[in-house]
C-alpha cells in the first residue's frame, strides 16, 4: 500500500489538503481527492484568486482558469470561464464527457451550464470594491501579489498520481488574458511513472518555458523533485539575465512519493500532507 500524499500551494492549502486527505483515506482516487481540495478554494470566499470572490480582470470580469490531469495522461481544462462557480469540476467534465481537452469563454459557460452548473456573479461586494480603489490609480499588480492560485497534486493508495490547478488570475488583468494554470504542460503536468508537478506566479514566463512539464521532464532525467523545480526556474532566471522581478514556484511530487518544491525569490510556502501530517513549508527563492 502506498503513502497517501498531497502536496498544494500558499498556506491555504493545508484545508485544501484536509479535504483531498479525506477522499485518499476512504480510498478514493488521487484524481477526486484533487478535485474536492481544489474545490474548497474556490468556495473560500476569503480567497481573492481562486473562484468565487477572485478579484476581476481590468472591465471588472471575474475570469477563470482551471485544469486537471489524471494518471492516465487525460486532461480537461477551462479557461476564460466566467459566472460559474467551480472551474475544475468543469475542467473534470471537459476531460471526461467530451473529445476534447480544453473549453474557453462563453463556450466553456454554456458547456457547464448544459453540465447542470449553476450560474451566478462572481464578483463579490469586497472584490467590486477593490476593483473600483484599483482604478484609480490602474498600478499594475503581479501575480505575486495576488498569490493564492491552487495548484494540488495528489498520490493514492494504488500510487497513482493526479493533479489540478484553478485561479482566477493575474487581477486586473486585460479582459481575455489567460494565465498558465489551464494550459496543460505550464500549470500542470501529470506522467504516471515518472511523477507530477504545478506552478504558481506569473503564467506568462511559466508558459514560454513550459514550466511543469520540464519539471516532470527533468525528473524523468534523473533530477530529483526540488532539483527538477530549480531546473525549471533556471531557465526562467536565464531568460531574465539571472534577475528577475517576479515570483514563479513548483511543486512536485516523483513517482516514488518523494516530494520537492522550488521558487525563484523571496519566499514561497506549500502545505504537505504526508504520513497523516499535514503541515505548512516555507521555502527561500534560489536567487
Ligand atoms: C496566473 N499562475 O494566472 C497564475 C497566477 C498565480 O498565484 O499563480 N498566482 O498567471
Amino acid at each position: 500500500m502506498n503513502n497517501l500524499i498531497v502536496l498544494s500551494t500558499w498556506e491555504h492549502g493545508l484545508t485544501v489538503n484536509n479535504a483531498a486527505w479525506e477522499v485518499l483515506f476512504k480510498g478514493g482516487s488521487s484524481m477526486d481527492a484533487v478535485e474536492a481540495g481544489a474545490r474548497v478554494s474556490e468556495a473560500d470566499l476569503k480567497n481573492t484568486s481562486v473562484g468565487f470572490g477572485g478579484l476581476p480582470d481590468e472591465q471588472g470580469y471575474v475570469t477563470l482558469d482551471a485544469c486537471v490531469m489524471d494518471s492516465n495522461g487525460n486532461a480537461g481544462s477551462v479557461a476564460f470561464l466566467q459566472n460559474i462557480n467551480h472551474p475544475v469540476s468543469v475542467a473534470r467534465k471537459v476531460m471526461e464527457e467530451t473529445k476534447h481537452v480544453m473549453l474557453v469563454g462563453e463556450g466553456a459557460r454554456q458547456f457547464a451550464v448544459s453540465s447542470g452548473f449553476e450560474e451566478l456573479d462572481l464578483l463579490t461586494p469586497e472584490s467590486k470594491k477593490a476593483w473600483k480603489q484599483w482604478k484609480k490609480h490602474r498600478r499594475e499588480m503581479t501575480p505575486h501579489e495576488t498569490h493564492d492560485t491552487i495548484s494540488i497534486l495528489a498520490q493514492d493508495r494504488q500510487g497513482d498520481l493526479a493533479g489540478a490547478c484553478t485561479t482566477s488570475g493575474w487581477a486586473y488583468k486585460l479582459h481575455g488574458r489567460v494565465g498558465d494554470s489551464p494550459i496543460i504542460g505550464a500549470g500542470l503536468f501529470v506522467d504516471n511513472d515518472i511523477g507530477c508537478a504545478a506552478a504558481t506566479g506569473l503564467g506568462e514566463e511559466v508558459i514560454k518555458t513550459t514550466g511543469s512539464f520540464l519539471v516532470v521532464e527533468l525528473m524523468r532525467q534523473g533530477y530529483d523533485p526540488t532539483a527538477a523545480c530549480e531546473g525549471a526556474l533556471n531557465r526562467v532566471i536565464k531568460a531574465h539575465n539571472g534577475n528577475p522581478n517576479f515570483q514563479i514556484a513548483y511543486i512536485a511530487i516523483r513517482k516514488d512519493g518523494k516530494t520537492g518544491s522550488a521558487c525563484i525569490k523571496g519566499t514561497f510556502d506549500y502545505a504537505l500532507a504526508k504520513g497523516k501530517i499535514n503541515k505548512l513549508y516555507k521555502i527561500s527563492g534560489i536567487i
